[in-house]
Order: structure tokens, then sequence, then C-alpha cells
């Protein structure tokens, strides 16, 4: 029997579990590429063609003889901007499941790229659900929006829950608007299986390397390395809801084996802001911090080993910003039966360590 062999269960429903992934090789990508091998399923993904490689997050994956070579694993150069790759993939992979986790994901970066933004993340979303209905496979596949808790941008009300208005305060966050009611419609209109997961923020070693708390862990080991002096950030009031990753990525799966097509937020109902992620990541390696620039009054003079600088640099600050994340889990808990396992001093521990090691491996990384 080949992977794509379709085997029948007794009470006639198909047993094939076929995923698909857009933005495979990114964060989330990556580890649910892991989880959903681990499950039995064959995964394809979608990957851009780059002039340098951009599989490191799930070159593991593909070197493991057992992934790629028993055909558990393919990758299939695509673009979510090329409708046309989108229907040729769609049509030869014929999933069960898809996960469109692509995007261009960067909050500040959507301000220089807004019409890029809007294409891949907002028509992008589309062009994927239009190739399922172009294949005639509306019926046969179940399919995963990545929304995010961006869409609440401006304070309407804590903790943010699905029944909480938005206010978008990015061209990522409009763009994901879109996104977010192209997917509902298409679940009313064509009675498709298709869900929105509302995420909250979620980190990892695996996080890219310019979103704060991976450079935040970067510069900490690069600190404790001495190959850097200083870290600069933006705001340092911004208050997220930060989760673990590997937690979330197990909700988007239970998202798409619930009975009913429902949008469910993910979140750990706990926020912490920038600056006490700073504080917790540079506890781990027993520096205390001297914070200076912007928005700082009173300078620290301390000087000494134990002393590092943390510098406010308004380069990073956004022309508009989102001050304050919380979310309410408890549609996912109840319904779902999911709950987050890692803590936020665990996830902060976690990540200082993966990086301090990276760079004692590789000094430059
Ligand atoms: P990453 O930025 O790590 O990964 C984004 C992925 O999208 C990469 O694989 C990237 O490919 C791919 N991609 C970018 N542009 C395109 C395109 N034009 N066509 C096809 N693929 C493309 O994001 P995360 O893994 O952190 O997030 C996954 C998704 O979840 C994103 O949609 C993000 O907006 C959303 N989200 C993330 C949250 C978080 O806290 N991480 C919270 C809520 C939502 P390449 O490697 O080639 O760049
Ligand atoms: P966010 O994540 O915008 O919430 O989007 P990011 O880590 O970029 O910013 C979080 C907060 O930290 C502040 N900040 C800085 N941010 C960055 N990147 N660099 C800095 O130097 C810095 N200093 C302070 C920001 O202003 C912000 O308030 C992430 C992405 O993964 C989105 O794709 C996803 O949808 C949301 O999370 C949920």
């Amino acid at each position: 029997m080949t992977p794509q062999d379709t085997p029948v269960a007794s009470n006639g429903q198909t047993t094939r579990k076929i995923a698909l992934i857009t933005g495979i090789t990114g964060q989330d990508g990556s580890y649910l590429a892991e989880f959903l091998l681990e499950k039995g399923y064959q995964v394809h993904g979608i990957i851009r063609r780059s002039s340098s490689f951009n599989t490191g997050r799930i070159n593991h994956l593909y070197a493991n003889p057992e992934s790629h070579t028993e055909g558990a694993m393919k990758l299939h150069y695509g673009d979510l901007n090329d409708s046309s790759s989108l229907v040729k993939i769609v049509a030869s992979v014929k999933p069960t499941e898809i996960y469109n986790l692509g995007a261009m994901s960067h909050v500040k970066i959507s301000f220089d790229l807004s019409e890029y933004t809007a294409d891949v993340d907002a028509v992008g979303t589309l062009r994927l659900l239009d190739a399922i209905r172009t294949c005639g496979l509306e019926k046969d596949v179940r399919f995963y929006q990545a929304s995010t808790s961006e869409l609440y941008g401006k304070v309407q009300e804590i903790p943010q829950s699905e029944t909480t208005p938005f206010y978008p305060r990015s061209p990522y966050a409009a763009a994901k608007l879109y996104a977010y009611w192209i997917t509902i419609n298409y679940r009313e209109a064509y009675n498709m299986f298709a869900v929105n997961g509302i995420l909250f923020n979620h980190e990892s070693p695996r996080r890219g390397d310019n979103f704060v708390t991976r450079k935040i862990t970067r510069g900490v080991a690069k600190i404790f390395h001495q190959t850097q002096e200083v870290l600069e950030l933006g705001a340092l009031d911004s208050k997220r809801d930060w989760g673990h990753a590997r937690d979330y990525i197990e909700a988007m799966w239970l998202m798409l084996q619930h009975d009913t097509p429902e949008d469910f937020v993910i979140a750990t109902g706990e926020t912490h802001s920038v600056r006490e992620f700073v504080e917790a990541a540079f506890q781990e390696i027993g520096k205390r911090i001297v914070w200076e620039g912007e928005g700082i009054n009173e300078i620290g003079k301390e000087k000494g080993t134990d002393i590092t600088r943390v510098v406010v640099n308004p380069k990073y600050f956004r022309p508009t910003e989102v001050e304050l994340l919380i979310g309410n889990p408890k549609k996912a808990e109840e319904k779902l039966k999911w709950k987050p396992k890692i803590t936020f001093q665990a996830l902060v521990k976690e990540m200082v360590a993966a990086d301090i090691e990276l760079m004692r491996k590789n000094p430059t990384a």
C-alpha cells in the first residue's frame, strides 16, 4: 500500500491522515511537522524558493530516513502569492488537513511591507481556500487558519476571548483580520470545516531572531559569552501573554479533530511585560540590569561584572503599538481539553539555555 492510498474504516469514513502545512519552515510549522509525523501522518510542506537555505528548522526531520525516504514527509515549492502553485500542490497531495501557517509574520516589518503583507497574509489565505474548492475537496479537507491575538490590538476588554471585538493596529493585523473573516465566510458559504485558532504569542528556541523574546535570549547568551556588551530594545512596557510553541501546535491539531468547526483562543491567561522577560532572562546568568535610553528617567550609575546595560532605542518603536494582551483560554480548556503545560519561567529558562549552548558551539551564530 502506498501512503497515498485511502484505507476506509468499517463506518465508511476515511482514515487517511495527510497534512499539508504552509509555513513548514517556520517556528510553528517545524514543531507541527514533528508532532504530526509522530502521530503517523503523511506530512507535506510548502517551501519558498530562497537564495539561501531556509529549511534549517526541519533539516533534522528531512535527514531522518524514516521521515522522507519512506514518504512520510515531502516538501513542495510553492508560494501563498502564487495561486497556480497552490492548486497544483493541493490537487496532487489531496490532503485531509491543511494548516495555513505561512505568513509575513513580523508586526513591525509589516509597516514597511504593507502591500506584500496583505497579499500573502490576507489574499494568500483566500487563494488557499479557493485552491481547495478548485480541486473539489471542500468536503474532504479540514482547514486551520493561523489567526492571532494581534487582531485585538487596542484594548477593548481584558482578558480577550472569542467574543472580544477586534481593533487591529498594524498592516499585519489588518491582513490577518481579512484572513479570519474569509475563513469564517468559506465555512458558512460552502459548509467547509474551516477554523481560526486565535493564538497569543508563543515562543521557543526556534523563534525567529528578530522577535523580542529570541532577541533577548540571544542577547543574554552573547553577553554571557562576552561577545556582546549591550542589549538594545524598543517598548519595554508592552505586555504579552507568552506561551510555548510546542503546547500551541497541539491546540491547532485538536481544533481539527473537534466534532464541529469552531474558532478558539489559545493562551495561558497570564501576561508579562517585555521588561519582566528581560529581567527573568538575565536572572538565568546572574546579572542585574541598568536601564538606559528614551523614557528612562533615572540612569543607573552602577558598574560591575554582574551588571548589564539594556538600552531603549526608539528605532524599535512601532507607529502604533499593541500595549496589552492577555487571553482567556476557557473555551479551549472546556471543549478541546487543552491546557498549556510549559510555564513562563520554564520557557525563559529553556530559551536562554538553548541560546547559550548554540553560541558555545557556534560563536558567530
Ligand atoms: P514564522 O515567521 O516563524 O514562519 C512563517 C512561515 O511562513 C515560514 O515558513 C515562511 O517561510 C512562511 N512564508 C512566509 N511568506 C510566505 C509566502 N509568501 N508563501 C508561503 N510561505 C510563506 O512564524 P511562526 O511559525 O511564528 O507563526 C506561524 C503562523 O502563526 C504565522 O501565520 C503567524 O502569523 C501566526 N501566528 C504566530 C504567533 C506566534 O506567536 N508565533 C501567534 C499567532 C499567530 P520562510 O522560512 O521561507 O521565510
Ligand atoms: P508581536 O511580537 O509583535 O507581539 O507579534 P514581537 O516579539 O515582535 O513584539 C512583542 C512586543 O515587544 C516589543 N519590543 C520589541 N519587539 C521586537 N520585535 N524587537 C525589539 O527590539 C523590541 N523591543 C520591544 C514590541 O514593540 C511588542 O510590543 C508576534 C508575532 O509572532 C506575530 O506573528 C503574532 O501574530 C503575534 O506575536 C501574536
